[in-house]
């Protein structure tokens, strides 16, 4: 299917379509123009160049960023605390012309302590990639050869200017740069190595400056293009510049949005976010303080302000090549999990997303699943993570880059469909969509149900286990999205996986319902029905799955939990030793019920069990034990009573899905049990219960941590219910908007 970007969604071309840095735009285009910012404190800047800002970096130590709102389209309001200073970064867009139209943002600084009179240094750069046809910027000097704006053009955007005005407070001093970068992922060196140290006449202060134009020639003799150019203006706190970008195309424009039409035109988008909000979540008619509605709006606006738009390909490994191939150019619009730690697109992390947006949204997250589906191979295979361009590139270690077409990663863009298509928010749009998309479910769909399956008929296995390792404690499934969490310890093929049957059971189910939305023929329909029917039939989910010994949910496969690591006797003389796993005691075809946890919930998760039966009744029961996984912050990922509760996988790999509460999973929990409790059988008040309660303690100490420490986080301490792990974290953290609003 052809996916309509670019200009073809003019009000969307425009966006913060840069997750990875504290503040740029570029459009949807493979080849966009990026602008951005980046600053820096005078006195704290190194010659390393540590002091200075641009990409979202944990090492920053920011007090927090976040945007405070953003609606996804035509504006956002964003805050970031960095030490002494507050900058507030704001964007309006205007719609005009043939090009995506205006914008302007505003960067105003404060202070944090109440003293001002500090200085600090905003720099604001426009780039475009070294040698695209017909992509040009130039400076405009004026006299003293100050820069008064930049001009260009581009093949997407046409002609347009960039000028940028200091609205308030004292200028120390104003300097640019225009140069030849290497490539958009060394921009900040390109930075560093062209600042300089000046004095102003008549005054011995130092000033740390750009140094101009810093243009080499070709061997030719012909001077190069600059195809970055950056402005820096230092000033004293407080203090503010406008950046305003205008369109070649626009020319009907009755004013500048500056100044004060740049204050109304943000009034009047924050008014409408605010509305918008409301008729949405409804948090105020819930009752909620305004301190919680304004966490609520804090999360989904990062959600919303954490979509970019990436191009490139993937490398990809298949059984039919020798080494990695590079995928196909394309591009990808999607939500990503982490600004800083990971700023690019993870296949299941999506689905979860999904959730948010298409509430929110409906539009946008049906685009971003058009551009995923976009990539699935001929074989039906989506890879799991997508690392395109430069920048994504320039943040991954080389050895997580290869994508292996063999392997999973669950299907959660069937949640999105199944919630999709239970909200119905636009009827007509969505059965337009899902027509469109069918062909691609169905090939996804017989993708898993064909290559994931296990030696027994209805079994299922995740693919991409290494059952030759002697490092890991237990060999990991990064596949299953749980990546450390305790499977089977010798991988093999006897192994069935209870979490990844689940998926495959509510695959066919949403396909079932799809299949009617868009009349598909009967046969075709009763199939998936069927499929949905054999593999949620819970006599035979039983018989694989529920260990009579331990009355649970389980995998099955050769194991044992007698493995330790060890550092080995005789180390080999050149390097330090590492530890090894010993096992002392042989594996034996079995449930791997001694540890508990979110995959022994996956029936329950995913709502398979009949409300009648008495597995519901015994996973009611272990739900509330705190011994298990209740804790007063939400449920823990791995019993305290699993011999691998907080154990290292190897000496370097901390526990991570071994105990900590991840919000995903407890979303799903919440909102089965919200099902169950909404569902007649005789547990029905059981579940009532833990509704309430499991919801209200995941609600207050996401709040409670975010008012601590500043951060949505990756997942959570299961004793004090700190956040732990990469943050900001706004990607299915934020689904706690969702159990606000109680919108399942
Ligand atoms: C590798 C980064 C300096 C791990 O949220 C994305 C995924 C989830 O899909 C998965 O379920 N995260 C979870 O177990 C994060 C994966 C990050 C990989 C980063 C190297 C080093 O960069």
């Amino acid at each position: 299917m052809v996916i309509a970007s670019g200009l073809d969604v003019p009000d969307r071309y425009w966006g913060t379509y840069r997750p990875g840095v504290y503040f740029g735009l570029k459009t949807r285009d493979p080849h966009s123009l990026v602008t951005g910012l980046m600053w820096y404190f005078p006195h704290s800047l190194r010659q390393d160049g540590s002091g200075l800002r641009h990409w979202c970096e944990q090492g920053d130590e920011l007090d927090r960023y976040a945007w405070m709102e953003h609606d996804g389209r035509t504006f956002g309001v964003q805050e970031i605390v960095d030490h002494a200073a507050i900058l507030n970064t704001t964007f309006v867009k205007r719609l005009g012309g043939k090009h995506g139209g205006d914008w302007t943002a505003r960067i105003a600084v404060t202070s944090n302590r109440n003293q001002t009179g500090e200085e600090i240094s905003l720099i604001f750069y426009t780039a475009i990639e070294e040698g695209v046809k017909g992509s040009v910027i130039k400076v405009n000097t004026g006299d003293e050869k100050r820069l008064t704006g930049i001009e260009g053009t581009t093949q997407g955007l046409g002609s347009f200017t960039i000028n940028l005005v200091v609205t308030r407070g004292s200028v120390v001093e104003q300097s640019f740069l225009a140069a030849v970068a290497a490539g958009l992922n060394v921009l900040k060196e390109t930075v560093l190595q062209n600042l300089r140290i000046a004095t102003q006449k008549g005054s011995s202060k130092k000033y740390i400056v750009l140094a101009g134009e810093q243009i080499p020639s070709s061997p030719d003799g012909k001077k190069k293009r600059p195809n970055f150019i950056a402005s820096q203006v230092t000033g004293k706190i407080p203090f503010e510049i406008e950046v305003c970008f205008e369109s070649g195309s626009f020319i009907d424009r009755i004013d500048k949005l500056t100044g004060e039409t740049y204050d109304r035109a943000l009034q009047t988008r924050r008014k409408f976010f605010d509305e918008k909000f409301e008729r949405v979540f409804k948090l105020r008619s819930k009752d909620y303080t305004e301190e919680e509605i304004r966490f609520a709006k804090m999360s989904l606006s990062n959600m919303m302000g954490s979509i970019g738009y990436f191009y490139g390909s993937s490398q990809v490994q298949s059984e039919y090549t020798k080494g990695p191939v590079p995928y196909w150019k394309a591009p990808l619009y999607t939500a990503v999990p982490s600004r800083s730690f990971f700023p690019r697109g993870f296949l299941w992390d999506e689905g979860f997303h999904g959730l948010l947006v298409s509430v929110w949204d409906l539009e946008i997250e049906l685009d971003i699943m058009n551009h995923w589906f976009d990539t699935m191979n001929v074989e039906g295979w989506i890879p799991r993570e997508m690392i395109l361009g430069q920048e994504a590139l320039a943040k991954v270690p080389e050895e997580f880059v290869t994508q292996m077409n063999t392997n999973a990663n669950p299907p959660t863009f069937y949640l999105t469909l199944h919630f999709i298509l239970r909200h119905k928010h636009d009827e007509l749009l969505e059965k337009q969509f899902l027509g469109n998309l069918y062909p691609r479910l169905e090939a996804w769909f017989n993708w898993f149900n064909t290559t994931q399956t296990g030696d027994i008929p209805s079994t299922y296995r995740w693919r991409g286990r290494d059952g030759s390792t002697n490092r890991e404690l237990n060999p990991k499934t990064l596949t299953s999205g749980l990546d450390d969490y305790p499977r089977a310890s010798h991988p093999n093929v006897d192994e069935r996986h209870v979490d990844l049957r689940c998926w495959i059971a509510f695959a066919a189910d949403v396909m079932h319902q799809i299949g009617q939305v868009i009349g598909q023929p009967s046969n075709v329909v009763d199939k998936y029905r069927e499929t949905y029917r054999y593999l949620s039939d819970n006599d035979l989910l039983n018989k694989l799955h529920w260990s009579p010994s331990t009355q649970t949910f389980a995998d099955f496969g050769l194991h044992t939990d007698k493995v330790s690591l060890r550092k080995p006797t005789t180390p080999p003389r050149s390097q330090p030793a590492e530890t090894v796993r010993v096992v002392t005691q042989d594996p034996t075809l079995r449930y791997v019920d001694t540890s508990f946890g979110y995959v022994s919930l996956f029936p329950y998760i995913l709502q398979i069990i009949d409300p009648d039966s008495p597995q519901l009744a015994k996973v009611l029961k272990d739900l509330r034990n705190d011994d298990l996984l209740w804790t007063k912050y939400g449920l823990r990922s791995l019993a305290k009573t699993s011999p691998f509760y907080m154990k290292y996988n190897t000496e370097h790999d901390a526990p991570y899905w071994r105990g900590a509460i991840w919000m995903n999973l407890n979303y799903l929990t919440v909102r089965a049990t919200y099902h169950y409790s909404n569902t007649d059988g005789p547990y029905r008040d059981e579940a009532k219960e833990i509704y309430q309660s499991l919801r209200r303690n995941l609600i207050q100490n996401l709040i409670q941590q975010y008012k601590k420490s500043g951060y949505l986080w990756e997942n959570y301490g299961d004793v004090h219910g700190e956040g732990r792990g990469s943050h900001p974290f706004t990607g299915w953290t934020s689904l706690v908007v969702l159990l606000m609003a109680e919108i399942y």
